[in-house]
């Protein structure tokens, strides 16, 4: 199939250009280090040496992007252009960025091939449409200026379009920082970039770790865009406290999936292949917490089951898998630690192992107190917690008992529960008998703990625009 030849090449890719990733500042490459590596997790094979961007880098890729800003913002029309451009190029070159994501996160080739790549190529056609529409629409706004921008690494690429398309669709000039565990695909952008005649520090790559970040976070910048966990999120706002720096933070969730006795089983229990093991469970809005009706919730469990075995976990790059590697050994530990603390009735599926690397087994959790651990906080992993409730305000009531509220999903065949129901979820996003449906042009985003702010439509669009109306008060005019 695809993989091992587009392995070859994205390996060759990389060792073209060095063997390490590192800044893409004002257009130019460099400083490149070896200061840690980028490993393929499902084998351990180490990808690329990354560099660990100081505070001086990225000082200097602020400045870059400081002086590229005016003439950016000025443009709308070429604005547009230039982002329609960069969308094309990713199409030309989405075998390369498919590959290297699934090299360098462990997920599925056929979800970066056909989820992760085409919804980032999507992000970027739409947003030079209104990046068009945006002087006639939104007239009387203006880019915010310089924005910081800090993704994790579940979704590399995906991440780094819905942070930099919005951002220059505006007027902004950016410094991005992608995650250390995977910075691949963003040099295979920056690349895409420079194809693409996007100016000289318009889009600014500093590769990093938490240090970087913190320092991005400290840089002369208008605004900082992050998604990652709760409590980075956390230090970032008292960072930015006081500094009249714009923010917008997609955190964590521990997303319900309700599922109502007249629900359609056999399709609620296809989507929650989709909730909890795309991605090995690494998605924010993962289906994590599983709510299912007391009367029908042992027959669900054993049809779930039954779905589970048949799961097939192993190499990312083999196009017949459902579950691929964990991001990182670090990543693994935590899900490993929080599954052995539990309490309750542990079902791992019962399916054949790649005796190597980075993999966790499909689980199941079921018989947890809803004040347990695994009930309240984010595993992010391919691990599924289960408890039931009765009547639907039960439902509701457990569905929001958590310090969370990124996404909620719904299954009933009752319209008129559907929409009795999903406005009392507390929750950015109510998905009703599907789950993750994800577009370019609807506002994604959490409350509660898992941040504030959208991405996504023009409410995306806004939180990369200031108003320049100034409300004028006069004196009356004396005669
Ligand atoms: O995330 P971090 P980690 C959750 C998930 C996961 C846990 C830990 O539960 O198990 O977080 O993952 C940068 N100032 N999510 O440790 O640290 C970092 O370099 C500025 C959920 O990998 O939040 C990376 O680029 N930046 C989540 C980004 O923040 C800092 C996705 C995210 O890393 C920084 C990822 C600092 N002080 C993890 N420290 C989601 N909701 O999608 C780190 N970073």
């Amino acid at each position: 199939g695809l993989a091992p030849e587009s392995a070859a090449e994205a390996r060759a890719w990389l060792q073209e250009r060095g063997g390490i990733a590192g800044h893409f500042i004002n257009g130019k490459w460099g400083p490149l280090r070896d200061d840690f590596a980028s490993s393929n997790p499902a084998t351990g094979e180490k990808l690329a040496g990354v560099t660990k961007g100081t505070a001086e880098e990225v000082a200097s890729a602020v400045k870059a992007a400081r002086k590229a800003q005016p003439a950016w913002g000025r443009d709308a029309h070429k604005r547009a252009r230039v982002l329609y451009a960069i969308a094309r190029l990713m199409q030309k070159h989405s075998r390369l960025l498919a590959t290297m994501e699934s090299l360098d996160n462990g997920k599925p080739i056929r979800e970066s091939r056909d989820i992760d790549i085409p919804l980032a190529i999507r992000h970027f056609y739409y947003h030079a449409g209104l990046a068009q529409l945006l002087p006639v629409e939104m007239p009387g706004h203006s880019a915010l200026g310089v924005c910081g921008q800090i993704i994790p690494w579940n979704f590399p690429l995906l991440m780094l379009a819905w942070k930099i398309a919005p951002a220059l669709a505006a007027g902004n000039t950016v410094v991005l920082k992608p995650a250390e565990y995977t910075s691949l695909s963003a040099m295979v952008f920056a690349e895409i970039c420079q194809e693409a005649g996007v100016p000289a520090g318009v889009v600014n790559i500093v590769t990093g770790d938490g240090e970087t970040g913190a320092a991005l976070v400290d840089a002369e910048v208008d605004k900082i865009a992050f998604t990652g966990s709760t409590s980075v999120g956390r230090r970032i706002r008292e960072q930015t406290a006081g500094s009249g720096k714009s923010l917008t933070l997609e955190l964590g969730g521990k997303s319900p999936y309700i599922v109502f006795d007249d629900a359609d089983i056999d399709s609620a229990i296809e989507g929650l292949v989709d909730a909890i093991w795309f991605n090995q469970g690494q998605v924010c809005c993962a289906g994590s917490r599983l709510l299912v009706q007391e009367n029908i919730a042992d027959d669900f469990h054993r049809r779930l089951k039954a779905r589970m075995a048949k799961l097939r976990v192993g190499d990312p790059l083999d196009k017949s898998i459902d579950v691929g590697a964990i991001v990182d050994p670090v990543q693994h530990d935590t899900i490993t630690r929080l599954v052995d603390a539990s309490d309750g009735e542990i079902h791992k599926a019962p399916v054949a192992m790649p005796e190597t690397g980075c993999f966790y087994p499909p689980t199941l959790i079921t018989g947890l107190h809803t004040a347990s651990p695994l009930m309240q906080e984010e595993i992010f992993g391919p691990v599924l917690v289960s408890t039931t409730f009765r009547t639907p305000a039960e439902a509701v009531e457990v569905a929001n008992n958590t310090r969370y509220g990124l996404a909620a999903t719904l299954w009933t065949e009752n319209v008129n529960l559907a929409l009795d129901i999903a406005p009392k979820l507390v929750a950015g996003v109510v998905w009703v008998n599907a789950t993750n449906l994800f577009d370019a042009a609807a506002p994604f985003g959490g409350v509660r703990e898992s941040g504030f702010g959208r991405e996504g439509g023009w409410e995306g669009l806004s939180a990369y625009l200031k108003s320049d109306t100034k409300p004028i008060a006069c004196k009356p005019l004396s005669p």
